[in-house]
């Protein structure tokens, strides 16, 4: 390897971190510290993840979670690993996990401003056949004052002031986005133990023939859904259908997304009606990042994904997400059956 091909000038996420710190005056370093925590988060869940059939860590932990789900044994260490990172960074006042059916306010920090939802490990159901999984999560600014309660957490997706997600893959892939601005990728360095910014300024194409949904539900689907699906599949003389790819894992299937275009898609539906993805720990974070990358995002009454707001900590949507163009087809075919 000759000395030119090699970079030593990285930009590890620590060092994002600081540099974006420096460009926001009033910064205190609070949300970088946070993020640190968050980073070790990752990194320790990928650790378990990748360890996991080696050390007896597949299957079932024998319990389900608050919303029903049976919960794997890594659903427990990857919620476990969250909360400790949380609490013990000393920023985080209130957390929400898809692993528990209440809040958790960590009380022992009174200045605490951060709020935080996660969807530990998503996808679980695939971890057990090694396919990607991940984790995603939300970021909310507490108002001076605010106890950190619930209600301070039930807010809409324009209230975040960052969100992201990892993805737990051939390499974990963790991308960011805050109120600011763009979108970044990250790949961690398992040598180096960091994440190195690998994709900045991340874009999603405008367009795509690629789709990805549950086609299983299709008995289910509402006609506009139907219509809509079809009209990829079916395109008409001289039309070329589009590709479906369906890892299963919202974090997976979303990321190939960013990256390639398409559209992404759980609707709500007759057996689901609410839609089966949570709004705070699964939607919003996502359409945050989609928004940031040139991409839309839309709830099943076809209202922007990051203005619904939540009544319950695990209230589920459903959701389209992707490139424009693609989206935009889904409006106008929704509207169309108005
Ligand atoms: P989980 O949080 O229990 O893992 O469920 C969420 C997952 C998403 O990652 C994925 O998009 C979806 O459920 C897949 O659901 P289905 O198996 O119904 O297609
Ligand atoms: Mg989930």
């Amino acid at each position: 390897v000759g000395k030119d091909s090699i970079n030593t000038n990285i930009i590890t996420l620590t060092r994002f971190l600081t540099e974006e710190q420096v460009k926001h005056k009033e910064a205190t370093g609070d949300f970088t510290l946070l993020c640190h925590a968050l980073q070790f988060a990752f990194k320790s869940i990928s650790f378990y993840i990748r360890r996991a059939t080696l050390v007896n860590l597949t299957g079932l932990a024998g319990q389900a979670n608050a919303t029903g789900d049976d919960q794997k044994k890594l659903d427990v260490i990857g919620n476990d690993l969250f909360i400790s990172a949380m609490r013990s960074c000393g920023r985080v006042k209130l957390l929400v996990s898809e692993e528990e059916e209440e809040c958790i306010t960590f009380d022992e920090w009174p200045n605490a401003r951060y709020a935080v939802a996660c969807d530990p490990i998503d996808g679980s159901s695939n971890l057990d056949a090694g396919v990607s999984v991940g984790t995603i999560f939300s970021i909310f600014k507490l108002p001076k004052g605010a106890k950190g309660v619930k209600e301070d957490i039930l807010k809409p997706g324009t209230e975040m002031v960052a969100s992201g997600f990892t993805m737990y893959g051939a390499s974990a892939q963790l991308v960011i986005t805050m109120k600011s601005g763009g979108v970044n990728g990250f790949t961690l360095d398992n040598n180096f133990g960091e994440f190195i910014l690998t994709h900045p300024d991340m874009r999603i194409p405008k367009k795509r023939a690629i789709y990805s949904v549950n086609e299983g539900n299709s008995l289910y689907w509402e006609e506009p859904v139907k219509e809509y699906i079809n009209g990829l599949k079916y395109p008409g003389e001289g039309g070329k259908p589009y590709s479906a790819r369906y890892i299963g894992s919202m974090v997976a299937d979303a990321y190939r997304t960013l990256l390639y275009g398409g559209i992404f898609a759980y609707p709500a539906d007759k057996k689901s009606p609410k839609g089966k993805l949570r709004i705070l720990y699964e939607c919003a974070p996502m359409a945050m990042v989609f928004e940031n990358a040139g991409g839309l995002a839309v709830d099943s009454n076809m209202n922007r994904m990051l203005e619904v707001v939540p009544e319950h900590i695990h209230d589920r949507s459903g959701i389209f997400l992707g490139s424009e163009q693609e989206v935009q087809k889904v409006l106008d075919i929704h509207k169309k059956h108005q």
